[in-house]
This record gives structure tokens, C-alpha cells and sequence, in this order.
């Protein structure tokens, strides 16, 4: 018999029952929401799904802002055993219309922000918060007023570890976004093995994240795994951004920092980066992206924040592989998260020896049953509780390097290179801020092109030398593009297909 769990049961109304519930657990601008307010607000919310006809397995999406209603809305959805799904907010109409056709969403949940472009997408029956009542098109319900209006008692639906209850997108960067399908068990082993073994979250801690709560990676660290052991989370509605990651760590005094690299490089590259007090952050997560050693180099220099680097994915439901706050080995995603069994692995899925690059075999107790809808990738991807990543990786004493994916492996001159490496020596320069290389085609032949963003003025013949010193010769960038920003996805991954083609 599977065990009982129901998340909402699990990381939230524990904490009123024992007593505890006057304790903050989210910060949302000035306000401070207690255990008590957020499960009161959850258990509305679960009423009003229930009156919009939801049912238990059926799915709920997102479409909202980062702030407490998110989190209630997504908590709400879990006590009566819906499966959430959660969008960004700042999504174009198009892709919109995709979502909604993918999930078959039960109910929507939309807010100012995201209402013009699901009406331009054609949704309908939209559950919308934050928008006069008197704006509302017909069949639209306000869902606020209904929220307000609905019980703050809510029985929680009798579900268990193995019920489906989360959906985690895949980026899409290789296609159209992929559901990556959970059951709750993963939530729970995820938050004990990586928040709780590897990141020793404590209940005195305050998690802030750069990327929006939409991205599992965020929303788990912000208002998951905290409220797992009464800590609090951080959560605001803006597009991240330097300046204002320096303002609310100056507000809030976080003591965690959820971060990914180009925010990393962002906040290093800022003109008033030396005078930013870190002093309240015990650590910062690097996610989402290989973290370049030049640039963990240049974080350590000026901030002295311990970086806690490590690789997850929505098909894992989160990190697998991490280094451990206080012991970084450099360059290395670290070790697989207890729990996890990770193996470099040939086309053919024979062990590697130490040293050579492949394929991952990751095994774990939180790894996706299918991607929705894609058998064959389903079929390609999962075996079990076993996954095959797409990303190329080395192991040497234990330790794991990213090299990629592999689709992004130049073949110059007929020897493979990982274009990091490239990006690494070039962020060794001091004028580069960012950079992305890619393979561009020249009569046939792929050469490197690097399109850099610098922050004091250089030459593209000074940034090829600087290489051409460092790195064997076929390496260097054969052009160099400048631009202000590289392009990247909504949860701050590079976008190399934008790039493609860009001079
Ligand atoms: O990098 C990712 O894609 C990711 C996804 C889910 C959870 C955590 C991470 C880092």
C-alpha cells in the first residue's frame, strides 16, 4: 500500500497544527504571511477549485504573478489531490494557446498580468485575481471575490506518495515545452535528500530566488523545501534584475540565495558590486546552467558568498548532482545528492571510465514517470527510476563536470569542443561580462564564433589572442560578435537557438 501523503498537509498545515503557525512563512513586499494566513488562504482556494468543478488528478494552471496568491493557489490545488502546472507570467498569446491546449486544464488561474495574452489565446472560463469585476468578460469569474467568499476549512484530499500531483516543464530548448510528469513522492524525497542533506536548511532561514516561482527550481527552494522545516520564503512579482536582487537582499536580509549564472555575472559586472552588504547570505545555489569557474572565481572575490553549485532538471524534479555548501571543488557539479546514483555512460549505455565524456545515467527517487503526451521520448529518456540526460558529462575522483548538451559539441576540425570551455577562458578576460560560443558554418567547415557581452572597451583580435594564449589553437573564437545582452529563456538558461544566426 503506497504510503498517505498529501503536500499541503505535508509542508504547510503541520505547522498550525503543532502550534507553530504564527511563524512567518512567506515575505511578499511588506507583508509578512504566517503559516496560519497561507493555509487559512490555501484551504479557500481549495474550496473555490472544488466549486469550479476540479477534481482530484485533473489539472490546475498557473498563469500568476510570484506572490502569496500563487502560493495558495498552488497549495489549494494540492490539498484536494489536483496536479499543478505553472507557466511564466510574461508569456507571449502563442504560446499561451500552447499551454492551454497541452494541459487540458480543469481551471486557469490568471491575473492582470496574464489575462491580455490568455484572452489573445483564446482561453476561456479564466478564474482571473487583481482585475476590476466590472472588466471581466462573460463565462471570466473573479477569483479573488470567490476566494474571500469560500470557507478557510478544507479537508485534505487522501492522496498519496504515488498519486500524480506535479507537472515541471521542460525549457523547451530543444522544442516545444514537455511536462515532466511527478508523482508526490518526489516533492517529499527531494526536499530530504537535497534541502535537507545537502543544503541544511534550517528554520531560521530566509530563501530568496532570482528566477520566478514558475521554474521548479525556484518555486521548490521558495516555497517548498523552506516550509518543509518552518523556514520562510521570499517571493516578489518583478523580472529579477541586479539592482533589485542587491535591494530586496538589502530589505529582507535573505540567508539563501537561489541564483543562476547570468544573474551571478550580472551582479559581479554591477558598478556598485564592491559596496553590496552579502554579509546576511550563508550561501547561494548556482543552478539552471554550468557555472564557468572564472566566473565562481570572480563571485568568491567580491562577494565571498559560498556558492553551492549543482545541476537539476524538471525530468529529475530537481538537483541530483551538488557540491556542498562550504567544500565547492571548482569547475565540478559535485557529487550525486544522497539518495542518487549518477553514471557517465556511452551511446550504448556502457559505463565510462573516469576522464571520458557521455551521456548521464541518473537513479533516484525522484525521477519524471513520463513526459506528457511523447511516448517515444518518454520511452528514450526514463527506464524506472532511472534517466538519461541529455547533457554531456565527465566524472574524475568522484566528482562530475558538466560538458553540455551535446548537440551544442563543435566539431572543429574534427576534434569535439565543448564550447564551455571556450566561454570559461574568454570570462577569464577582464572586460567579459558574458558569452556564449556557437558553431558557425564557414564553407562547410564549424568554426567557434563567440558573441560577447564586455563591459570596457576591447577588441575582438584582443579577445581571439586572449584565447589563442590559453587555449589549443583550433579553439579560438573566428569571430567575435558584441552585444548588450545575450539572449535567454524565461527561467534564464542561454537561448542558443535565438543566437543562431545572429552577426
Ligand atoms: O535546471 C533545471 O532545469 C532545473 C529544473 C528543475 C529543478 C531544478 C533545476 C535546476
Amino acid at each position: 500500500m503506497s504510503e498517505p501523503f498529501n503536500l499541503a498537509t505535508h509542508f504547510l498545515d503541520r505547522h498550525v497544527a503543532a502550534g507553530r503557525g504564527s511563524r512567518t512563512a512567506l515575505v511578499v513586499g511588506d507583508r509578512s504571511v504566517s503559516y496560519d494566513e497561507l493555509a487559512r488562504l490555501a484551504d479557500r482556494v481549495g474550496n473555490v477549485l472544488l466549486d469550479a468543478g476540479v477534481r482530484r488528478g485533473q489539472r490546475v494552471l498557473l498563469a500568476l504573478s510570484d506572490g502569496d496568491e500563487f502560493v495558495a493557489t498552488w497549495y489549494g490545488a494540492q490539498k484536494i489531490g489536483a496536479v499543478t502546472a505553472e507557466v511564466y507570467p510574461f508569456l507571449q498569446p502563442k504560446d499561451y494557446a500552447y499551454y492551454l491546449g497541452y494541459t487540458e486544464a480543469v481551471a486557469v488561474i490568471a491575473d492582470a498580468v496574464t489575462l491580455p495574452a490568455l484572452r489573445e489565446a483564446g482561453a476561456t472560463g479564466l478564474l482571473v485575481t487583481g482585475v476590476p469585476e466590472d472588466e471581466l468578460l462573460p463565462g471570466e469569474r473573479p477569483f479573488r471575490s470567490l476566494v474571500d467568499a469560500a470557507p478557510d476549512v478544507l479537508e485534505a484530499a487522501p492522496t498519496t506518495v504515488d498519486d500524480i500531483g506535479i507537472w515541471k516543464f521542460t525549457t523547451g530548448s530543444t522544442g516545444a515545452p514537455k511536462a515532466c510528469v511527478h508523482p508526490l513522492r518526489s516533492a517529499k524525497e527531494s526536499f530530504e535528500r537535497y534541502a535537507v542533506q545537502v543544503l541544511g536548511l534550517r528554520e531560521d532561514d530566509r530563501v530568496l530566488a532570482v528566477p520566478k516561482l514558475f521554474f521548479g527550481y525556484a518555486r521548490d527552494l521558495v516555497a517548498l523545501f523552506p516550509f518543509g522545516v518552518g523556514a520562510a520564503g521570499i517571493a516578489f512579482p518583478e523580472r529579477s534584475t541586479a539592482d533589485l536582487v542587491f535591494e530586496l537582499i538589502a530589505r529582507h536580509r535573505p540567508t539563501v540565495l537561489v541564483n543562476v549564472p547570468t544573474m551571478m555575472s550580472a551582479m559581479v559586472a554591477h558598478p556598485d558590486a564592491a559596496s553590496q552588504d552579502l554579509s546576511c547570505l550563508r550561501m547561494t545555489t548556482s543552478a539552471g546552467e554550468a557555472l564557468p569557474p572564472e566566473l565562481h572565481r570572480k563571485w568568491d572575490a567580491m562577494f565571498g558568498v559560498p556558492v553551492v553549485d549543482g545541476i537539476g532538471s524538471s525530468e529529475a524534479y530537481h538537483i541530483y548532482l551538488s557540491n556542498r555548501p562550504g567544500s565547492a571543488r571548482l569547475g565540478t557539479l559535485g557529487t550525486p545528492v544522497p539518495g542518487y546514483t549518477a553514471e557517465v555512460v556511452d551511446e550504448l549505455g556502457n559505463l565510462l571510465p573516469d576522464g571520458e565524456i557521455g551521456p548521464l545515467r541518473v537513479t533516484g527517487p525522484t525521477i519524471a514517470l513520463e513526459y506528457h503526451g511523447d511516448a517515444e521520448k518518454s520511452a528514450r529518456t526514463f527506464d524506472g527510476d532511472t534517466l538519461t540526460s541529455g547533457d554531456l558529462f565527465s566524472r574524475s575522483d568522484g566528482f562530475f563536470r558538466h560538458h553540455g548538451r551535446a548537440d551544442a559539441l563543435l566539431k572543429v576540425g574534427g576534434v569535439f569542443v565543448a564550447p564551455g570551455e571556450i566561454e570559461d577562458c574568454l570570462l577569464g578576460h577582464p572586460s567579459v561580462v558574458d558569452c556564449a560560443v556557437v558553431g558557425q558554418e564557414v564553407d562547410g567547415l564549424v568554426l567557434p564564433r563567440a558573441y560577447v557581452v564586455t563591459r570596457a572597451s576591447v577588441t575582438a583580435d584582443e579577445l581571439k589572442d586572449h584565447v589563442k594564449a590559453r587555449l589549443a589553437k583550433h579553439k579560438y573564437p573566428r569571430e567575435v560578435v558584441f552585444m548588450t545582452e545575450l539572449p535567454r529563456t524565461a527561467n534564464g538558461k542561454l537561448d542558443r537557438r535565438a543566437l543562431a544566426g545572429r552577426s
